[in-house]
């Protein structure tokens, strides 16, 4: 099982490069410091990732000692807020940079002498893609982080491509009938992912992009920040107590163009961009301002990963292929996500684009088991977040690395949260007329 090994090893190698990018990219006062109350500081994070691979891996899977039993405790994402971190006696840059490469060490050793194969999740090397994926899910909350830091830029990526032709807002209709949710094969598939089993799905309308700041812009001019009908109850209280009135980093210039900062650098807002950093309260709004709604989880799934050819669900939009540069706009390649329509060859069967990459999307759905769910290798990666007061987010952004990204994986976050990397896409249902045309043609 020479070739799993090299992939395992790869995966572990390129999510510690990106970790080490994030934390050697700042000094140390940057490194210990909070820059904002929902963050960890950078070297907590760092830290963190350490001791999971140290309990999870060095521990559980290799059966080895400790290589620090006595830091537990603070790396333990359930004990501290992330508020309260800064003041625990956590170790220094210096300390932190050689427990995850003593840990590190360890690991590959480990990993030389572990089966790789065999049907059980344990024993396929299941909990060394984990680890990496854990890590990458770290470096994606680095990277907000980053958003949040002030100070002069430090970090640097290629710009994201264009659109060839000017993208139009055009929505597709998805078939009414039963698709696979979930999977019980992907390798990598967490436990929140699983078991692969039947929804049925009415027909519906989604759009083939993501919203664009374009289309967001009409609803902040609109007043839509001013208009309680447009917004839950709890989403209101929520825009008047925290004062929302565009997304976040978004600022109104004296001749009334909105800019933006993205790490450290300011810009013009860009029409044809999706739009970033909207918790699920202004998705919401915004969607029945623009008199659509949220898809729920299973719609999103259902437009990204049914083939109506064969009734299969697929890997990713495209296929089984794993993402590359003319697909999806993933692990940190850009520091933004691309212009809506840059992605054609990313289109799922129905026809809907750019849903890997780019932005997150938030979906109507809490954060709730799919029937047969059993927590692996711990309850506390998913089950102790079920039924929370959490909503679920699919598809990744541009700072998802792709082996923590697939048609079937699932975020979750709290409907106020906005400095992670969200938008959103819309949905309908479909009109009686419509719904008459479609048995008619027995679609
Ligand atoms: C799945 C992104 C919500 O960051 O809280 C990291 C991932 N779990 N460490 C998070 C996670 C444990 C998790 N999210
Ligand atoms: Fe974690």
């Amino acid at each position: 099982m020479r070739e799993l090994r090299d992939e395992i090893a790869a995966v572990l190698e390129r999510a510690r490069d990106r970790t080490v990018g994030l934390t050697d990219s700042v000094d140390d006062a940057d490194l210990v410091a909070q820059h904002s109350p929902l963050m960890s500081p950078l070297v907590w994070d760092l830290a963190h990732i350490g001791n999971q691979e140290e309990l999870w891996l060095v521990r559980d899977v290799g059966g080895r000692d400790a290589v620090r039993s006595d830091i537990d405790e603070l790396y333990d994402a359930f004990r501290h807020s992330r508020a309260s971190r800064p003041a625990l006696p956590l170790l220094d840059p210096g300390q932190a940079r050689s427990y995850v490469s003593t840990v590190r060490d360890e690991v590959l050793e480990i990993l030389d002498h572990h089966p790789l194969r065999g049907r059980r999740l344990d024993e396929a090397g299941f909990a060394f893609g984990m680890i990496a994926q854990h890590e990458q899910q770290h470096a994606e909350t680095m990277l907000a982080t980053h958003q949040l830091r002030s100070g002069e830029p430090v970090l640097d990526a290629e710009p994201a491509p264009r659109a060839a032709t000017a993208p139009t807002s055009r929505e597709v209709v998805v078939p009414a009938g039963r698709f696979e949710m979930g999977t019980s094969e992907d390798p990598w598939a967490l436990d929140n992912e699983r078991p692969a089993h039947p929804v049925h799905v009415d027909a519906f309308a989604i759009d083939v992009h993501p919203v664009t700041n374009r289309q967001y812009l009409g609803f902040v001019e609109d007043g839509g920040y001013e208009r309680p009908e447009l917004w839950t109850e709890r989403g209101w209280r929520h825009r008047i107590d925290a004062d929302l009135q565009a997304p976040q980093f978004w600022s109104r210039q004296p001749g009334g163009s909105w800019w933006t900062r993205r790490f450290g650098t300011a810009l013009p807002v860009a029409p044809d961009e999706p739009v970033m950093h909207v918790c699920w309260f202004e998705a919401d709004a915004f969607a029945r301002w623009a008199g659509r709604r949220l898809p729920t989880e299973a719609e999103w799934e259902k437009a990204a990963r049914f083939d109506p050819r064969t009734g299969r669900s697929r890997r990713h939009p495209w296929g089984a292929a794993e993402p590359g540069v003319d697909t999806a706009n993933l692990g940190q390649r850009h520091l933004g996500p691309a212009e809506v329509g840059a992605y054609p060859a990313g289109a799922s069967a129905l026809g809907v684009e750019q849903m890997i990459g780019d932005v997150w999307e938030w979906t109507s759905s809490g954060f709730e088991p799919y029937p047969g769910f059993s927590a692996f290798p711990y309850r506390e990666y998913s089950e102790v977040f079920f039924g929370g007061d959490y909503r679920v987010l699919r598809g990744g952004s541009f700072g998802t690395d792709s082996v923590a990204c697939r048609g079937t994986f699932r975020n979750w976050d709290h409907p106020v949260r906005r400095q992670i990397f969200a938008g959103l896409r819309l949905a309908r249902d479909l009109s009686p007329s419509e719904r008459g045309d479609l048995s008619r043609t027995g679609r």
